[in-house]
């Protein structure tokens, strides 16, 4: 149902198009990206910071262990969905997105979602005790436990762990995020040519923010992440495939429709 409000147009979609890469656009282009990144990011890096240390206790992690493989998997499907419900509203608001027809913006969500969601958890990540913010705490992949996938719980500590290390600005993180999204490359997309057009004015945005930043070496290192990202949910997409054959009712029946919309 939230896939399906993606084709409102904005008249102002297509002024980027006509002058992609005149400076006023660039700065406007920034502009409302780091807007909808802002206003789709559930939380403030402050609050993040101030509950830094909260984390779950002995018993609170024992009763996660305790949990049935079904019904963590479950409960984290739910999670991930709603951060993704968030990734799909930060996408309408990236100029140029509402333009694609409907069945390029559902392509690139389809594989493009997980991804921006595993670049948003460096914000709600602390690297001093590799804890990640789920359900009101910080949790280290002990907590995931019963999920039965160690290796991409580690893999995607590890990649939030890199990407902590990166140090990016709010902007810089939105552009990136917008970045990852809008990639001509993935599968099923009828009009590329359109869809790598909106991505040279993200590429043009964020290129113009690392050079203002004086940090233009960061670009390399965010195109080398994007294939650690690639590698993060072909990983995630398997694991499902194993879920969903070892308990097809749950993931038939008890996933959110948008998970079920968006990987299965
Ligand atoms: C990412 C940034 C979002 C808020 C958010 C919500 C849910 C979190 C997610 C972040 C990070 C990854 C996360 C997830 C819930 C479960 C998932 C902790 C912080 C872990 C890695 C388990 C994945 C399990 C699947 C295989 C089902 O804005």
């Amino acid at each position: 149902q939230d896939l399906m409000t993606l084709h409102s147009y904005s008249p102002l979609d297509g002024l980027y198009n006509h002058y992609p890469h005149s400076l006023r656009n660039i700065d406007e282009l920034c502009a409302s990206v780091v807007r909808s990144h802002r206003e789709t990011s559930q939380y403030r890096l402050e609050e993040l910071q101030a509950l830094r240390w909260k984390v779950f206790s002995r018993e609170e992690i024992q009763a996660y262990q305790s949990k049935t493989v079904d019904e963590m998997w479950q409960h984290c499907a739910v999670r991930l969905t709603d951060a993704v419900q968030y990734v799909v509203e930060f996408a309408k608001h990236i100029p140029g997105f509402r333009m694609l027809s409907q069945n390029d913006q559902i392509a690139l969500l389809k594989t493009g979602s997980m991804e921006v969601v595993l670049v948003r958890m460096c914000r709600f990540f602390n690297t001093e005790n590799n804890t990640v913010f789920f359900d009101g705490k910080f949790a280290g992949t002990e907590v995931f436990k019963s999920l039965a996938c160690g290796d991409l719980i580690a893999a995607v500590f590890d990649f939030a762990h890199g990407m902590c290390a990166l140090k990016l600005t709010e902007q810089q993180l939105a552009l990136f995020s917008a970045l990852v999204l809008i990639n001509a490359d993935r599968p099923s997309l009828e009009d590329r040519v359109r869809v790598q057009r909106v991505h040279r004015s993200v590429e043009v945005g964020l290129t113009h923010i690392l050079h203002r930043d004086n940090h233009d070496s960061l670009l390399h290192k965010l195109y080398q992440k994007m294939a650690v990202l690639r590698s993060l949910c072909s990983l995630h997409m398997e694991k499902l495939r194993w879920f969903s054959q070892r308990y097809p009712l749950t993931a038939h029946s008890l996933f959110p429709p948008l998970y079920k919309e968006l990987f299965a």
